[in-house]
This record gives structure tokens, sequence and C-alpha cells, in this order.
């Protein structure tokens, strides 16, 4: 069994986690300050959003230079101490990689968009206007309007399938790849011990630029993006010429992919990728087919959610490895998404972790997750998020697809900012993120939401996940036994069985408001752990609200 396999990974989002010198932004330092909480925690890595050089179009998922960490986070010493000092407390360091693109700032690109011939000219994608002058294909950005920008210098368009300022690189050129590999390599000398690879399910590009068929006349979104005809050989020779070589672990971004493409990326003897991240649980909450894409939101459907996840669980058992997620930073709180964040804030926080962590796979936490914290309920002008602003300007204001207040429901629902507001350490002014002026606003329910109090509550998230975590690590039944969903068809409890020889455990979880009775259920079992604490009746049989346990039954 590999580290990561028994490992918890937790992950940062630099920029709100917190801040060491009171310029309002996290930063390096900061994380260092907190590795001790983070022991605490239990969990075994972290993973670090990006803190390269970058205008911060798209909050450093734009990188202006792969080797430089932007001042507002530090310094590359900063870095390297901190690498260092984790370690040294037993965590391994899993940094992002963003090479599907670029910051329009970076000096590949500069150069790149100057002329047609220099050593830079194909490190992107350019291609040459429609006779008519129309981009080549009608391929739509994910953050509105064409996918296609036009350069006078070079007459030509440059491919973007996210901002305009996020153009991509062109995998087909063996000094783009050499280029990244070599820069994973750099990473690999300073001691970063794997590897989150964004959206890697869009490095190749089917070179035929062909038109989709199209009766809106609108840019197409999806479809063109994912998984073109070179993805697996170019996966595959990082594997070779980076990954095995250095025993880096890598866990990659596929929006698109379903449990079948997954064994195609991360069954070991194909020699691609560790883990990858499905969006296909994300979507339980967006009605089919609208126009308005993930706007279009709906109440999530518990029986869809235990489709999809034990459908994940059933493809890749033996054939490659699970990694397991709620939220991240671009995803919504989920007490506020999917339970209650209010009368069952505690419980419904430990309800949806119970059923994550007793799944095959490796658990990811992202920052805040363990102490339930919570969405925002923002205005629309409290918003930063280019994605949320790109698709605010398409589909409310030129679409007219929805209204601007369905809108705005659905942001504070589903949009990528619930997840980014500054971590919640204490009860103090600004939540003890920083003493300078935050760079984004705090959710207000700090002084009752923050680590402090929910580290001293009876009901403490932290203390349940730190119990968690600590199963996964003592228990192999949560990491090799054999997993088998019951009750597929109950609209609220999500009960699923974990077998290791002659041992048994029963997760279960009531996913509503309501007092559940369990059908079908042994007769007695020993309670493992159960998130009401002390007034637990009977789990096996009848569950209360957002009530979640894990019983051994053998
Ligand atoms: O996300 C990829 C991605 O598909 C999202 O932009 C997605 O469209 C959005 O979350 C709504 O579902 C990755 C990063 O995680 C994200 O932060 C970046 O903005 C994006 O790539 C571009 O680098
Ligand atoms: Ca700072």
């Amino acid at each position: 069994m590999n580290w990561w396999q028994k490992a918890v990974i937790y992950q940062i989002y630099p920029k709100s986690f917190m801040d060491s010198n009171g310029d309002g932004i996290g930063d390096l330092p900061g994380i260092e300050q907190k590795l001790d909480y983070l022991k605490a925690l239990g969990v075994d890595a972290l993973w670090l959003s990006p803190i390269y050089l970058s205008p911060q179009v798209d909050n450093g998922y734009d990188i202006t230079d792969y080797r430089q960490v932007d001042p507002r986070f530090g310094t590359n010493a900063d870095l390297a101490h901190l690498i260092h000092a984790s370690h040294q407390h037993g965590l391994k360091i899993i940094m992002d990689m963003v090479a599907n693109h670029t910051s329009d700032q970076s000096p590949w690109f500069q150069e790149s968009r100057r002329s047609r011939d220099n050593y830079f000219s194909d490190f992107y994608i350019w291609r040459d206007p429609k006779p008519n002058g129309d981009p080549p294909t009608n391929w739509g950005s994910n953050f509105g309007g064409s996918a296609w920008e036009y350069v006078p210098s070079r007459k030509q368009y440059y491919l973007h399938y996210y901002a305009k300022e996020q153009p991509d690189l062109n995998w087909e050129n063996p000094l783009v790849r050499q280029a990244i590999y070599d820069m994973m390599r750099y990473w690999k000398a300073h001691g970063v011990d794997g590897w989150r690879m964004d959206v890697i399910t869009s490095i190749s590009k089917d070179q035929r630029f062909l038109d989709y068929p199209n009766p809106q006349h609108l840019p197409v979104v999806m479809g063109n993006q994912n998984d073109g005809p070179r993805m697996h050989e170019f996966i595959h020779e990082m594997h070779n010429e980076v990954l095995a070589p250095f025993a880096m672990v890598s866990v990659g971004e596929s929006p698109s992919a379903k449990s079948t493409d997954a064994r195609l990326l991360v069954d070991p003897q194909r020699e691609e990728l560790d883990m990858i991240f499905t969006f296909e649980h994300m979507h339980v909450d967006r009605q089919p087919g609208n126009v308005n894409g993930r706007w279009a939101i709906q109440p999530m459907d518990v029986v869809q959610l235990k489709r999809i996840l034990a459908n994940w669980q059933d493809a890749l058992r033996d054939h490659g490895w699970n990694a397991l997620y709620f939220e991240n930073h671009d995803r919504a709180r989920t007490p506020s998404r999917w339970g209650n964040d209010t009368t069952y804030r505690y419980e419904s926080a430990t309800a949806f972790a119970t059923v994550l962590h007793g799944l095959q796979g490796t658990p990811f936490i992202y920052q805040g997750e363990e102490i339930g914290m919570t969405n925002p309920r923002f205005e629309l002008a409290d918003y930063e998020d280019i994605e949320l602003k790109t698709n605010y300007e398409k589909l409310v204001a030129q679409q007219k697809t929805i209204s601007s207040a369905d809108f705005l429901k659905a942001a504070r629902k589903i949009s990528r900012d619930n997840a980014r507001t500054p971590m919640q350490w204490d009860g103090t002014k600004n939540a003890g993120f920083t003493k300078g002026d935050p760079w984004f606003k705090l959710n207000p329910n700090y002084p009752s939401v923050n680590v402090s109090a929910d580290r001293q509550a009876q009901k403490s998230v932290f203390k349940y996940y730190q119990r968690l975590i600590q199963l996964r690590h003592q228990e192999d039944i949560l990491t090799s036994g054999q997993f088998e969903l019951l009750l597929p068809d109950d609209p609220h409890l999500f009960v699923y069985r974990r077998t290791l020889g002659d041992k048994q455990w029963l997760v279960l979880a009531n996913l509503s408001e309501e007092t559940q009775t369990v059908p079908d259920m042994p007769a007695s079992g020993r309670i493992i752990l159960d998130n009401y604490l002390a007034q637990h009746g009977d789990p096996l049989h009848e569950l209360q609200p957002y009530e979640a346990a894990i019983v051994a039954v053998d």
C-alpha cells in the first residue's frame, strides 16, 4: 500500500488561510504558523493551491512564472522553509500544477504573441481567422464568450479554455512538455512530494479544430475541452519522465470523466496518474440540460449521490484508487449546499463527513470544512470570482436566460466564492485571519463559527474529524474493505457496508431533517462512532436528523 492510500489530505487556499504580515492576504509564513494545528487535526499531507507569480485574474490559476513564489505569498525561501517545517511535522507537500494554461503575463506568452517565428511562437495554440475574420472555431470559454482571442501582431487567434488572460499551452510541442517536466523536477529538488494537476484532462486538443453543430450561433462550452486524442500519451510520458522516477503522488482534475474514463487514467498498470477528482457527484443539485449550466440549481438528490459514489467505488475496486471530496476552492460549503447550516450545522457537517470518510479512497478536506464553515449570504457586489462575474455577464446581461434574482440565489448556493472567505480562527476582529484589511469579506458568522470555539464545543466538528482521521489510520477495513451500497432507493438514508475478512462495518447517515427508521439491519452491533454523542439511541434502527454512525456488526 502506498502512503497516500492510508492518508487524509488537507487543501489550503493560501490567500484565505492565514495572514502573517497584516497585508490582508494569507501567506506562506501564515501556513507555517498553523502546522501544529494541522498536525493536531491529524492529516498527512497538504495540497497548496497556486502560490506562484501571478496577476491573480483567477486567483493564481493564471501563472506568470512557474518557478517563482508570488511576493503576495512570500519568497522562494519562505516556501523552502515551509516544506522543510512541514516535513519535520510529518506532513507531505502537494503543489498545484496548472499546466493547461499560463497567465498572458508569462514571458513565454509575451514572446509567443510577438511573432510567428521565435522560440516561443508555438508554445501556445495559434490559428488563422476564418475567411470572414471570425474565430477559428465556435468553441466557448468556461468564463464566457469565445475561447479564441485575436492578436494583431500575429494576425491570428490564440485559444483559451478559461479567461482570455489564461492562454492554453500547446502540448503538441515537445518543448512545452519538457519545460513542464523540468519545472516539476525543479520543485522536486525543493522537496515537493506530489502534484494536484489542474484540468489535466484538457491538455490535448483535437487538432482538426472542428466547429460544433450550433443552432443558436453562440460559442459552445464543454465537449471540446476534455479527453483530446493524445491525452493518455502525454500523461503517460509525464509519468515516465518525472512522476515515477521521483516517486511523486499525482491527483488529476478531470471535469468530465466518468468512472469508465477514470479506469484508463488511474489503473496502475497503465502508468498514468494515482488518482483523479471527478465532478460527477457535484452535479446532483443541477437541472440537467438547462442552458444556464451550473447556475440552474435544484434540491440535491440523495439517491443520485449514492448511485454516483457507489458506481465509482465499484469501478475502481482493484483497478485504481478514488480521490474523495465534497468541498474545495471551487465548491460551496456542504452544510449550506446539501445540509442545514443553521439548526443542524454540526450534525449535517459531520453526517456528510462520515459518508465520505467511510468510503474507499483518499479523503480530501478543504480548509474550514473541519469546523463546519458555511456559505456567506453575500450580495452580488460582494463577490470577487471571475467565473461568477463572467457568467453573470453572459447569462443575465447578454443571454437573459436567468434573472438577476435567481442568479444571486444560485450564487449563494453554489458559487466558488462560498469557499474562499478567510479561514475563521477565532472570535476576534477578522476572525484572527489578519491584523489588516482582509482581501475578501469574511463570513459574518465568524464570532460563533471559528476554530477556537469549535474545539471547545461539546458538538465539535473538529474533534469528529480527528476521530475519522484516526480511524482511517488505524482500521484497515476503511482502506481495504469491500464496499456494498445498501438501501439504494431510500431518498434520505445513505447506508453502506464495508467488509474485510470476517469483519463487517456499517456506515449509516440520515441526510434529512426528520427522524428515519432504518429497515433491514442486523439486530445489534458495536458503535464505533456516532455524531449524536452520548445521546445516541440505536443508530442501526433509527437515525435522528442528520445523525450518522459507524457500527461494527461482526
Ligand atoms: O477548475 C476547473 C473547472 O472546471 C472549474 O473552472 C469549473 O468550471 C468551475 O469550478 C465550476 O464547475 C480548475 C481550478 O480548480 C479553478 O479554480 C480554475 O479557475 C480553473 O481550473 C482554471 O485554471
Ligand atoms: Ca500576508
